[in-house]
């Protein structure tokens, strides 16, 4: 049965949550406002702007810091139900460490939060949006096992200020993306260059510390707030070269999505097993006496087992793959053993790295439901870069053939997916791409002090689907 005769499949259940998300670093701006201290973002952009495109820096970026009433009636406009947004861990805790407590970035979040609130929508904190306080990274950063004790600290503090308030608490954002700041130094900051190890450490760390503090809320915080913590994980879809090339796929997807998942999620509480063949097969030939992928111990695997209340999942694109080793030795590329490529045939947005392929969403979707039984899922980004301009037509398709692909998993394929929040709210900074690319429903003007925003086609579009809860006629085949 084709899913155009039941127009009604394209309705959002009930109880499903629609919203939109931002991150601090790429909003806030306020960078040494009320003393924060100096985060890694911070650094990279003061001390190497050349890493960014337009050599720009978060330093106001949307001003979010004194305009959040702005984006709060952003959100109440659209209909959103609820919000994601980062909390700022050097904004909270200046040296990175819970012996000094900022009170004006607590009064900030507190702010946002009750105005939030009081307007009806849900706030959703994402604890780690990249954004490392730099006296943390002086100490080696993610690299070093000690951050999973101190990133439990910070979370102790959160909990402690927000959480009779905030019930959705992600840990981490996309630490596939993250670790890459650890594997060149012309990268994400703090780009060091330890390609095949300074990623894996990183990812070592933040799966310990993920699990603390998971572990932590539910010994401390849990009985009393109520709330559910989770982690956002991002994939993209792999398409297979031929048929040949299917385990090359899977590869891929264990290598980015697995490392993460299986450790919290599988029966084993490891990292996938063919990443652990791999990784100590190709460490033992390079010359490494010990394997470049850490071990955990058994009393981690068990404390660690099944700490998820629902995963979040940041979805943009799709890659296509083969079998072949590609990448300097060592590198994770060269472990995994695949070739990615991009399908010139699927259409291109401002973003080198992103294709517009909505099918491979609704593939991903079902691919983690029957991976790991079908966990609740929160779809935490999703979105699309042009280069500007309020008639974002080809965005308003993005999001529209999305939602529909995303609603075919939920009623045709029984995907257990409960919210999703388009990225984003607002054009912001971009990371390594500055302001050159835009991902914004509402478009900001960086170039006016009082920072304006406007609403997109694609805002008025997400506004009517967030009312009416379905997608709107004109847009259904
Ligand atoms: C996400 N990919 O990063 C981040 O969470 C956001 O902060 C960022 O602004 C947004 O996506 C757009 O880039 C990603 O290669 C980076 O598929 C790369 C990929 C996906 C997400």
């Amino acid at each position: 049965t084709g899913f155009a005769e039941f127009p009604d499949g394209f309705l959002f259940p009930d109880d499903f949550l629609l919203g939109a998300a931002t991150a601090s670093y790429q909003i806030e701006g306020g960078w040494d406002a009320d003393g924060k201290g100096d985060n890694i973002w911070d650094t990279l952009t003061h001390e190497r702007p050349q890493y960014v495109d337009d050599h720009s820096s978060g330093d106001v970026a949307d001003d979010s810091y004194h305009l959040y009433l702005e984006d709060v009636k952003l959100l109440k406009a659209m209909g959103a139900q609820w919000y994601r947004f980062s909390i700022s861990w050097a904004r909270i805790l200046p040296e990175g460490h819970d012996n000094y407590v900022n009170q004006p970035g607590i009064d900030y979040y507190n702010n946002l939060i009750n105005c939030l609130l009081d307007n009806g929508i849900e706030p959703m904190v994402t604890m780690y949006h990249w954004d490392l306080p730099q006296r943390l990274q002086d100490l080696g950063g993610w690299p070093n096992w000690v951050l999973a004790t101190y990133s439990e600290n910070y979370a102790r503090v959160l909990f402690k200020n927000f959480g009779d308030r905030v019930k959705l608490w992600q840990t981490f954002n996309e630490p596939q993306t993250f670790m890459d700041g650890y594997c060149s130094d012309t990268g994400m900051a703090p780009s060091i260059n330890a390609p095949g190890i300074g990623d894996y450490l990183t990812a070592h760390t933040v799966i310990l510390a993920h699990a603390n503090i998971y572990r932590l809320y539910e010994r401390e915080f849990k009985q009393q707030q109520q709330g559910k913590v989770g982690i956002a994980l991002n994939i993209q879809w792999c398409e297979p070269e031929t048929s040949d090339d299917v385990d090359a796929c899977d590869r891929y997807y264990q290598f980015n999505f697995g490392i993460f998942a299986h450790p919290i999620l599988s029966e084993e509480g490891d990292y996938p097993s063919v990443e652990n063949e791999r990784v100590d097969n190709n460490s033992a030939q390079e010359g490494y006496t010990t394997s470049r992928l850490p071990k955990f111990t058994q009393e981690e695997v068990t404390f660690r087992k099944g700490t998820l209340d629902f995963m979040g999942h940041n979805f943009y694109t799709a890659v296509r793959g083969r079998e072949g080793v590609r990448g300097g030795s060592p590198s994770r590329s060269r472990d995994s053993g695949m070739i990615r490529f991009l399908d010139p045939k699927w259409p291109g947005s401002a973003s080198s790295w992103l294709r517009v392929v909505p099918w491979g969403f609704r593939n991903t979707l079902n691919r983690i439901a029957k991976e790991y039984g079908n966990p609740p899922v929160l779809v935490t980004e999703n979105g699309f870069s042009d280069y500007g301009g309020l008639n974002d037509t080809y965005r308003v398709l993005y999001y529209t053939e999305h939602l529909k692909e995303m609603l075919k998993a939920i009623h045709e394929d029984g995907v257990n997916v409960i919210g999703y929040t388009a990225w984003s709210l607002v054009d912001n900074f971009e990371w390594l791409r500055g302001y050159t690319e835009k991902f914004g429903v509402y478009e900001v003007d960086f170039n006016d002090p009082s920072r304006p925003r406007t609403p997109k086609e694609s805002a008025k579009v997400l506004t009517e689907i967030f009312k009416t809860r379905r997608i709107p006629d004109r847009f259904l085949d």
